[in-house]
């Protein structure tokens, strides 16, 4: 199987070091610098404490920087997996759709709302699958991945139909790869859980500038997160989205304390100069509120105060 990477940092290093390990082909698309690292090879910490070094001639490396695909990959790959910022969604949708073959299937497993919909304007709902993931991981200055939580990754079809054998023996390339893979039946109550989870974390840790393990820490910031997921959680039940019994105050702190070590990815962006993903988070909350009627202050303090943040540091 041929296996697309569009966007190779934190996630994205992880699944193709990960998917290294099976006898996949690997097709890695970034930008930049992050291209010319892998070429020089793959560096995973895994979260067990070991290192991987996988030579960059395991991957078939495309710069995206560099203009056009060239003919011969067009076309090839069976499964195309996005997992770059949520901001290159458009560009790394419209590249998938030149690197597939017709019937292969695109997910995403970035975080937010709206990613898979801007995919199938690319290339049909019909060839779109969608996805989450609890993995965390973070990209050094050099170009290292560190992979410092094993999650999961769940897939799933938006009309809740069961796999096909394209999406079946890509689960199990990732599970032989050790991603923990697992089909949902109900992948837009997955993703709306992790929104709930981002909302809570990223915007408070990014603004804070502290680790994940400070929500628990510190109560005033933990009355923020509840504050903000609750709101995310009457979003999705107004929206007709069934989350389920599981207490998510409950989850919450699990989620909290197995990556307490953690930079939340909104921290590390800023922390890079790049701009956050904060409109597809407590934006999409806020949008979706205004559409079903319900109010979200707290989402609103927190992205007018994340925006600010990025004003200040001129990632306009
Ligand atoms: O998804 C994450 C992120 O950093 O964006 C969590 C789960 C909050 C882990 O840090």
């Amino acid at each position: 199987m041929r296996i697309a990477i569009l966007g190779t940092g934190a996630i994205g290093g992880v699944l193709a070091g990960c998917l290294s390990d099976t006898n996949a082909e690997l097709v890695c698309v970034s930008r930049g610098r992050t291209a010319r690292d892998l070429l020089e090879g793959l560096t995973l910490f895994t979260p067990e404490g070991s290192v991987e070094m996988i030579p960059g001639e395991r991957f078939e490396i495309i710069d995206s920087e560099k203009g056009p695909l060239q003919e011969k990959v067009c076309g090839t790959c069976d499964v195309a997996v996005v997992s770059g910022k949520s901001g290159s969604t458009p560009q790394l949708a419209s590249i998938a759709e030149d690197l597939i073959k017709q019937d292969a299937l695109v997910i995403s497993i970035q975080n937010g709302l709206g990613n898979s919909g801007i995919i199938a304007s690319r290339v049909g709902w019909e060839r779109v699958l969608g996805g989450t993931t609890t993995h965390s991981a973070w990209r050094d200055g050099d170009g290292a991945v560190h992979w410092t939580g094993r999650g999961t990754i769940s897939l799933g079809s938006v009309n809740s139909s069961e796999p096909n054998s394209i999406a079946t023996e890509f689960i199990s390339l990732l599970d032989e790869g050790g991603l923990v893979p697992n089909w949902s039946i109900d992948i837009e109550g997955e993703i709306w859980r992790k929104l709930m989870i981002n909302v809570a974390i990223n915007p408070i840790c990014a603004i804070a500038g502290v680790r994940n393990g400070a929500l628990v820490e510190v109560p005033e910031l933990w009355h923020q997160a509840i504050e903000a997921m609750r709101e995310a959680e009457a979003v999705a039940k107004a929206s007709g989205i069934d989350l389920g019994d599981s207490d998510s105050e409950s989850y919450l702190r699990r989620v909290v304390e197995s990556t307490a070590e953690n930079r939340v990815s909104m921290l590390q962006d800023l922390m890079a100069g790049r701009k956050t993903e904060i409109d597809v988070l407590c934006g999409a909350v806020i949008s979706k509120g205004e559409e079903v009627g319900v109010p979200t202050p707290r989402n609103e303090i927190l992205m007018a105060l994340v925006r600010g943040i990025e004003m200040s540091q001129k990632l306009d």
